[in-house]
């Protein structure tokens, strides 16, 4: 399955309609129909007020979402169009599925995509034209503006790895040798690439050790990067682990060879709350010291691997890896499974398994600290879309099935939280709906009145008292920091949700303290978002660390 992608690589017909799409592309600026109802609007109050409320009800209403896929089988489809079946179609409404607008363009097929502090996201693939470099837009969720900004020269940073350092820079490791993903040569570089939002410019960063294809990045507690995996050249590894301290002249060093590991492509990785990279998708967990470049082993997963097309996520509290979908021993599964980093001794334990098996789907950590998982599809890489997104409930450890989407989310597509808690669902790299986003409301937004934040900190340091003015400061029953996501290959290295403590001041706001270190939280920019019962705010953005 390492190579799965390369079927999608050399498909020509695809190559073409990116060139088609160039060609249609306008220049700086442009906001299609369905984006500008896309936009920053509030929502209509929905019936339903309590999350747990609504959970009950979904469980009984949650054939009509699903029927867009079981309708494959003729003796579900006549059983869904029974008249108890209509009863609980008409159920589903936003306050209890969500919903999802119209897609519209973006222009390119957004295989990767990354959140900035500007609340744009920044959507990238491979050049489409023959003379310069990757397609690059920025989208902005608000107005629905897009503004072209490719690269000037010739580089491709398809099938790269990136985060967002902690000044707001997007850094970029690896990707395709130039022209070799338009003709079928997998053969990663060994540049790292840095975008610079506001003033939109790319720069060359420091040169790898090696080449890498398919890497995965890390952000460690102190702000530095670790570029982790990928291949060199196609099917052999990249073994060694190269360290990036955007702070440091030179920036770039590779780490004794102790650290080398063999981690096949984008690795799952998530940094622990004790500074520990933990490697999630193999066979076995594998935890790395960046303090002594060492690994030790961890526990098995109970499906051995999942591969490189299987989701993962930090859940809320920071303490538990989930493992979701991706391919195990018997094909496509729809299992999941929870490491729990606080219990002692460690073991993998199955959680509920999703209604649908899923190859290539995305993971989202919403505004409320649930988790939207969309897309995917049965098999492969374009077999089978479920439409059909779920939401897993950490807490409940339950899945509901929301609204389906229109536009299967299969292989290079990406999904993200929006500022506004709202999910941007886009790409796959094949169909007529490839160079298309469409956007989620989860249910919250259906859910009451949305609190505001009328000022906040815009820098916070570690473990620091701070004051968040709000007029709902008696209602507010949640407050947190999310770190904006960045994902590839449905593969996440940048988001996490920060619970933060807090206390109602009483008269305007809450004193809150700061996370207590970048473990918890790595330097950079966050969402701040206030929740009252259930609804959240529009983000505040805050500089931590
Ligand atoms: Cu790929």
């Amino acid at each position: 399955m390492r190579f799965a992608g390369n079927r999608a690589h050399n498909d020509p017909g695809r190559i073409q309609r990116i060139r088609q799409g160039l060609a249609s592309r306008l220049g700086t600026a442009f906001r299609s129909p369905a984006a500008a109802s896309a936009g920053d609007l509030p929502p209509p109050a929905g019936g339903a007020t309590g999350q747990i409320d609504r959970r009950k009800f979904l469980l009984a209403g949650t054939a009509g979402s699903a029927g867009a896929v079981l309708f494959s089988s003729p003796s579900l489809a006549a059983l869904l169009t029974g008249p108890s079946v209509k009863a609980r179609t008409a159920a589903a409404t936003p306050a209890t599925a969500g919903q999802w607008t119209a897609p519209f363009d973006l222009t390119l097929v957004s295989i990767h995509a990354v959140v900035l502090r500007t609340g744009s996201v920044l959507l990238f693939s491979q050049p489409s034209n023959g003379s310069v470099g990757s397609d690059a837009v920025l989208w902005n969720p608000v107005s629905g503006a897009i503004t072209n900004v490719a690269l000037s020269y010739q580089r491709d940073i398809f099938c790269s790895g990136m985060t967002v350092i902690p000044g707001g820079r997007v850094f970029i490791a690896g990707g395709h040798i130039y022209q070799g993903a338009a003709n079928g040569i997998h053969q990663g570089v060994s540049n790292t690439t840095l975008f610079a939002p506001g003033s939109n410019s790319w720069t060359e960063g420091p040169v790898m050790d090696v080449a890498r294809w398919y890497p995965t990045v890390a952000q460690l507690g102190d702000g530095t990067v670790r570029v982790l995996g990928g291949t060199t050249s196609p099917g052999t590894d990249a073994v060694t682990i190269d360290a990036y301290d955007p702070s440091a002249h030179p920036p770039l060093t590779v780490l004794p060879s102790t650290a080398n590991k063999s981690m096949a492509t984008y690795p799952r990785v998530k940094l622990t709350t004790t500074g520990l990279l933990a490697f999630t998708n193999a066979g076995t967990t594998c935890f790395f010291n960046p303090a002594t470049s060492a690994w030790t082993n961890g526990p098995k997963l109970n499906s051995g691997t999942r591969n490189v097309n299987d989701t993962s996520v930090l859940l809320p509290g920071l303490t538990k890896i989930m493992e979701i979908g991706g391919t195990i021993s018997t094909g496509t599964t729809a299992t999941a499974e929870i490491l729990d980093l606080s219990v002692s001794p460690l073991a993998w334990k199955p959680t509920a398994s999703m209604n649908f098996g899923r190859v290539w789907a995305n993971t989202v950590l919403l505004a409320d600290g649930t988790v939207l998982v969309v897309g995917g599809g049965a098999s492969g890489n374009y077999t089978g879309p479920v439409l059909t997104p779920e939401l897993y409930d950490p807490v409940a450890a339950t899945w509901t099935q929301m609204a389906a989407q229109a536009a299967p989310r299969m292989y290079h597509s990406t999904a993200v939280l929006l500022p506004d808690g709202r999910v941007l669902s886009a790409g796959q790299s094949s169909g007529s709906l490839e160079q298309t986003g469409e956007v989620f409301s989860p249910p919250y937004l259906f859910a009451g009145a949305r609190p505001t934040i009328t000022s906040a900190p815009a820098s916070l340091g570690y473990n620091q008292q701070f004051t968040i003015t709000t007029p709902n400061f008696a209602s507010i029953g949640r407050v947190a920091l999310v770190r904006p996501g960045s994902v590839t290959h449905s593969n996440n290295f940048d988001q996490r949700y920060v619970d933060i403590m807090y206390t109602s001041n009483g008269s305007t706001g809450l004193t809150a303290t700061s996370p207590p270190d970048g473990n918890h939280a790595p330097p950079g920019w966050y969402m701040l978002f206030v929740l009252s019962s259930g609804v959240p705010s529009v983000a505040r953005w805050v500089q931590v660390g």
